[in-house]
């Protein structure tokens, strides 16, 4: 066919009245993104001739991606979140605004509410106790001349030994491994917590069943989650990944960034009051400063809450 049906002018026409562009209700910018979607969708299916099997297969897709809540999930493993990390990237640094520590993804895993400690805390329950490795993790949040923060939130939350996240591994008690911690007079948070193993996404899930048609993984390396936050000072959604871990770079929601890798480093020395052997992580945040206040928050994401 040498004239592209979805380019016709009435084509096009009538996916600017679907998007609403006929009325004066609703949102002009909600309409504007739809009224995009439609024609770019249009567009999609007549170029790569999709045909009626697979358009209803992925709408089926789409029902069984959000009843098993991994919409978050698929769009960090096809690289869309890590994408907004790269578009973010490119306008601070149009505008000057760089240093201190990369951003990177949040991935689809936090739970707001978890428990606030001064300067120090234990992150896990003790339910792995004999399984999992104790891990020392600690370190400075600093502003951008180097300067010690004092008064920083530092929110962390990681996998346990399984690589599952408390709240949507119900197993698992109430905001383990999930903590925020108020930086000492010298910038400094400490938790003592266990070394974590990475994620998977479920084999059995909507996501995977991507992934296994595009011949790739669903694993992430072993890593620690952060937002870090400071009056006058921009919010930072950051990662440690771990060294050595074998999916480091090749993490299939493409977190890993130069300057996000942590080294672990194991002892078996008895120091720190362990008899057997420990991990430490030692890791400092640089933050920059907020241009105007709506900087100094994280995103407006919908996240999940705990309930009591
Ligand atoms: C994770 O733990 C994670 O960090 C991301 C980005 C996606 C899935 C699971
Ligand atoms: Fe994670």
């Amino acid at each position: 066919m040498t004239v592209k049906i979805s380019q016709t002018a009435d084509v096009q026409k009538f996916f600017e009245q679907a998007a609403g562009f006929g009325n004066d209700e609703g949102s002009p910018r909600l309409k504007r993104i739809v009224q995009r979607v439609l024609q770019d969708t249009a567009r999609l299916i007549e170029d790569l001739e999709v045909s009626e099997d697979e358009f209803w297969h992925a709408v089926d897709y789409l029902n069984r991606l959000g009843g098993r809540g991994e919409a978050g999930l698929l769009v960090a493993g096809l690289g869309i979140e890590h994408f907004l990390d790269l578009l973010q990237d490119a306008k601070d640094a149009e505008v000057g605004l760089t240093g201190g520590t990369p951003r990177t993804i949040e991935g689809p895993l936090y739970v707001a509410g978890a428990p606030l400690a001064e300067g120090q805390v234990r992150m896990d329950d003790g339910s792995e106790e004999g399984v999992a490795t104790l891990m020392f993790l600690e370190g400075q949040v600093l502003d951008p001349h180097g300067q010690p923060l004092a008064g920083a939130t530092v929110d962390l939350w990681h996998a346990n030994t399984r690589g599952t996240y408390s709240f949507f591994d119900q197993s698992q008690s109430e905001y383990n491994l999930r903590r925020r911690i108020i930086t000492d007079a010298e910038g400094r948070y400490r938790a003592r917590s266990i070394v974590p193993s990475g994620y998977g996404c479920d084999p059995q899930g909507p996501t995977q069943e991507c992934l296994d048609l595009l011949g790739r993984h669903g694993q992430r390396p072993a890593h620690v989650h952060f937002f870090i936050s400071a009056p006058g000072h921009r919010h930072l959604t950051t990662q440690i990944n771990l060294s050595g871990d074998k999916y480091l770079w090749d993490d299939f929601a493409y977190a890993t960034r130069d300057g996000l890798v942590g080294e672990v480093v194991f002892r078996e020395d008895g120091a720190r009051g362990v008899a057997g052997r420990y991990a430490e992580l030692t890791f400092d945040f640089q933050l920059q400063q907020a241009p105007d206040t709506d900087a100094e928050q994280r995103s407006a994401r919908p996240r999940a809450l705990q309930q009591a």
